[in-house]
Formats: structure tokens, C-alpha cells, sequence
């Protein structure tokens, strides 16, 4: 589990990803697409998108904005947050049909992308916000197998 101070830290640098949501999450869906080709296949409205149309993709930033604003709902429950998490991960399981293995994908590709957008995100903001990830991934799973 997470001290309070390290939600604290992990929503201190998260402010910078509430500044700017909609390009962050755009973003890291385009890392995300790039790194792990895979994941596209997951997107019924963007599987068949060429890397220059997913670029400019209006529903790419729509989604992108999605993922980062339920992040910032989640942190902000600084871990009570079993509430916000099943409903996603019924549908990502059972609707959407996602492997786990892609919320881990997706969780590096964020601190990634973080530590490429924010300029004083150190050893530790960057500590805090992989294992934040790390604990919404794993209660995620949880769900997934229930
Ligand atoms: O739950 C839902 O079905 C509502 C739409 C939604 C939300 C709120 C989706 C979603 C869809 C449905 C898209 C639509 O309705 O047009 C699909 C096909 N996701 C996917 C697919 C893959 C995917 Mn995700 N999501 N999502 C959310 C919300 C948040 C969210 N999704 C995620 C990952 C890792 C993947 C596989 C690459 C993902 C994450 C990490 C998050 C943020 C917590």
C-alpha cells in the first residue's frame, strides 16, 4: 500500500498532467500505439488508422483524455478506490477483452511520456507514480479474475 505522503507526491506531479489532459493523453496513446503495436487492435474506432491519421485523430484525443481524467479521479482517492475501478475493469475484461498486460504497458508508457513533458519530475515523483500505477494495475486484476 501507499503512504499518504506518497499520494501526495504522486498528485503533485499529476497536476501537471491535469494542466495540460487532453495532449498528455493524447500522448501516451500514441506512445502507447507506437511501442506496443498490439494495443491498436484493441480500439475498434482506430484499428484501421495509418500512423499519420492516428496522429491527427480527434478521437484519439477524446479517448487520451478519457484514460488521463479516470487516472485523476482514481489518485485522487489516494487508493480507496475500489468504486471507480470496477466498472472499468468489468468492461475492459469481459467487454473490451484487454490483457492486463496492456494497463502494465500503458502504465510505462505514462511515466514515460511524464518524464519527457515535466521538467522537475525526479527519482522520486517518478518512485511514487510507477508504484501508484502498480497499485491501480494490480486492483484491476483483482477484479479482472472475480
Ligand atoms: O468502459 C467503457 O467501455 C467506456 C469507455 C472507456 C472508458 C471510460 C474505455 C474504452 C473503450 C470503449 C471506447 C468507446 O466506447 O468508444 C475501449 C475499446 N477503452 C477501450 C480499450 C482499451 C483500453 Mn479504456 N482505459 N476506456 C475507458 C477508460 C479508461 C481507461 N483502455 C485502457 C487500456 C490500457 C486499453 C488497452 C490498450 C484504459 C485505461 C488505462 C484507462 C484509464 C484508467
Amino acid at each position: 500500500a501507499m503512504s499518504e505522503g506518497e499520494w501526495n507526491v504522486v498528485l503533485k506531479a499529476w497536476a501537471h498532467v491535469e494542466s495540460d489532459p487532453a495532449g498528455i493523453g493524447q500522448a501516451v496513446l500514441l506512445r502507447l500505439f507506437a511501442d506496443h503495436k498490439e494495443t491498436l487492435s484493441s480500439f475498434p474506432k482506430f484499428k484501421n488508422l495509418s500512423p499519420a491519421e492516428l496522429q491527427s485523430s480527434g478521437d484519439v484525443r477524446a479517448h487520451g483524455l478519457i484514460v488521463v481524467n479516470k487516472l485523476t479521479e482514481v489518485f485522487k482517492k489516494k487508493g480507496e478506490h475500489a468504486n471507480s475501478l470496477k466498472p472499468l475493469a468489468e468492461s475492459h475484461s469481459k467487454k473490451h477483452k484487454i490483457p492486463i498486460q496492456y494497463f502494465e504497458m500503458i502504465s510505462d508508457v505514462i511515466v514515460k511520456v511524464m518524464a519527457e513533458k515535466i521538467a522537475d519530475f525526479g527519482a522520486d515523483g517518478q518512485a511514487a507514480v510507477r508504484k501508484a500505477l502498480k497499485v491501480f494495475t494490480t486492483d484491476i486484476g483483482i477484479f479482472y479474475e472475480s
